[in-house]
């Protein structure tokens, strides 16, 4: 501990600050010039700054993730909010430090009373996640982050369980998805679907993630993976525009290529025609691409096709629907009150043709309704998977490929579809699920069948959820 008049040499905990703000509280430390701080814990340190964790599992975080072998002068080392930090920032003087600035001990109680998920005795969550609210943003994203690394990797994998092994990942992050609160014991996981399974000798794999991250801060399973050539190999292969797990594990495993470069200048890949356009454009493809980029463009479209037809109807489905910020490409549904208006799709590509890197047109069969594969969300409207030149928000000429789904639907059908499209994927996976498993009815972008094949007709979202006995949920519940 440093002396009296010495400045406070400060380290953050990083786990339950999170890195970036643990590098924002160091800007803001470097910059006050009140304190010094060090990004390794080392002997000189004075306080230990962290958030939501008790003295004990500081330490213990200190020791077990950071390797500190020996914390000389354990007893003098202050262990601090991030609240005293902040008032010393705000303040511009070293705030003396009161009982409620210090970090609580464990005393047998293992949570942070303050910030506990209330744990009814009755609670019960829903199995499914179409009977549930999801927002986009929730209190548990440390954990459903390394789960969905998990997701990912089971995928890569593409071992015989790979699906149901990812499944099992992504249902276990969707129930923390939906909770008001962070996780912060072992207790708060109890009863949870997909989560608390096992027995209390053997968790799920979901829980014992969860419980390394509680104990430590991290996952080493989580740890070892996102530091792996294949996890990393097979990111970059994967975010080529027609490139599957299949082919990047063939490229990483048959033929040894490791980077975007090495597939570049390999002898043994063979690019499809997808696939070569996914390659030329890979900058441009895997740039988030803005909300306000799809409106403009959606706005463009809709000034198209009323050209070609007044009263038609062009809405942004997917991510953007939901409330996201940022997607990977727009979905974008057509109708018309007048069903069988022919060729409008072809028309629209037509005036857009300048705008066009590439499209593949699919011819749709709308009578089909059953013939899509169990669980799959593929349908069977005529529709263009496109990359077309949009024009940037900087409204300065420039432009940048992205990938567009344009889906023509008819009226009739329009309320399917919308609900179809708007996913998430997941969503639309459990809303199937729920009809299949619990109603005994099939579910489809195209529309709602009882087992003997009787149509159920609905012209809105809200109509189909009452159809199926659920409780509406509105497209930012949905992003499980
Ligand atoms: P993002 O683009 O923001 O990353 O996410 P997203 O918008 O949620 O994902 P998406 O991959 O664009 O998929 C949007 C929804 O569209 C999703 O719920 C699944 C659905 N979808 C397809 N293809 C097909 C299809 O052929 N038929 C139907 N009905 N739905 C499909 O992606
Ligand atoms: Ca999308
Ligand atoms: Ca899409």
């Amino acid at each position: 501990m440093s002396g009296k008049n010495e400045v406070p040499v400060v380290y953050f905990v990083e786990r339950g600050l999170y890195k970036a703000r643990v590098n924002h509280l160091m800007k803001l430390a470097e910059k006050s010039k009140l304190v010094d701080y060090r990004k390794d814990f080392s002997s000189d340190v004075s306080h230990v700054i962290a958030q939501d964790l008790s003295r004990q599992q500081a330490l213990e975080y200190l020791r077990k993730v950071k390797k500190v072998k020996q914390i000389t002068d354990e007893e003098s080392l202050q262990f601090v909010t991030v609240d005293w930090f902040v008032s010393c920032m705000k303040e511009k003087r070293i705030v003396t430090l009161t009982e409620g600035h210090r970090l609580k001990s464990d005393s047998g109680e293992s949570c942070p009373p303050t910030k506990r998920l209330k744990v009814k005795e009755e609670r019960t969550i829903p199995m499914y996640a179409c009977q549930r609210s999801t927002p986009l943003k929730h209190a548990n994203k440390l954990f459903t982050d390394a789960l969905e690394v998990l997701e990912e990797h089971a995928m890569f994998r593409g071992d015989a369980s790979a699906e149901s092994r990812s499944l099992a990942f992504h249902r276990g992050s969707a129930t923390l998805k939906c909770l008001p609160a962070r996780i912060s014991c072992e207790e708060d996981l109890r009863n949870l679907p997909h989560i608390d399974v096992g027995n209390s000798s053997k968790p799920g794999h979901c829980k014992r993630v969860i419980l390394d991250i509680l104990s430590y801060g991290q996952s080493s399973e989580v740890e070892e993976i996102l530091r792996s050539d294949f996890y990393n190999s097979m990111k970059v292969f994967t975010g080529i525009f027609g490139v599957g797990p299949q082919t990047a594990r063939k490229w990483f495993h048959d033929f040894k290529l490791r980077t975007l470069r090495d597939v570049k200048n390999s002898s043994s890949v063979h690019l499809n025609k997808d696939q070569r356009f996914g390659l030329e454009y890979y900058d441009d493809l895997n740039r988030p691409l803005p909300v306000g980029e799809a409106r403009n463009f959606e706005t463009l479209i809709r000034q198209y096709a009323e050209e070609i037809q007044p009263d038609i109807e062009i809405t942004l489905v997917g991510g953007f629907r939901r409330g996201k910020p940022m997607g990977h490409d727009m979905d974008l549904l057509i109708t018309h009150k007048e069903d069988g208006k022919e060729k409008i799709l072809h028309k629209l590509l037509h005036k857009l043709q300048d705008r066009i890197i590439y499209s593949d047109k699919k011819a749709g069969s709308v009578n089909q309704p059953y013939s899509a594969r169990p669980g799959s969300t593929m349908d069977h409207f005529e529709k263009c998977y496109g990359i077309f030149k949009i024009d940037t928000v900087k409204g300065d000429g420039s432009w940048t490929a992205r990938r567009v789904d344009l889906i023509v639907v008819p009226y009739s059908q329009f309320a399917f579809a919308l609900l179809g499209w708007s996913g998430s994927r997941h969503f639309e996976r459990e809303i199937r699920r729920y009809a299949k498993s619990e109603k005994q009815m099939v579910l489809t972008s195209h529309g709602l069948y009882s087992s003997d094949g009787t149509s159920h007709p609905a012209s809105s979202e809200e109509e189909i959820f009452d159809l199926l006995g659920l409780k509406y949920q509105k497209p930012c519940d949905r992003n499980c």
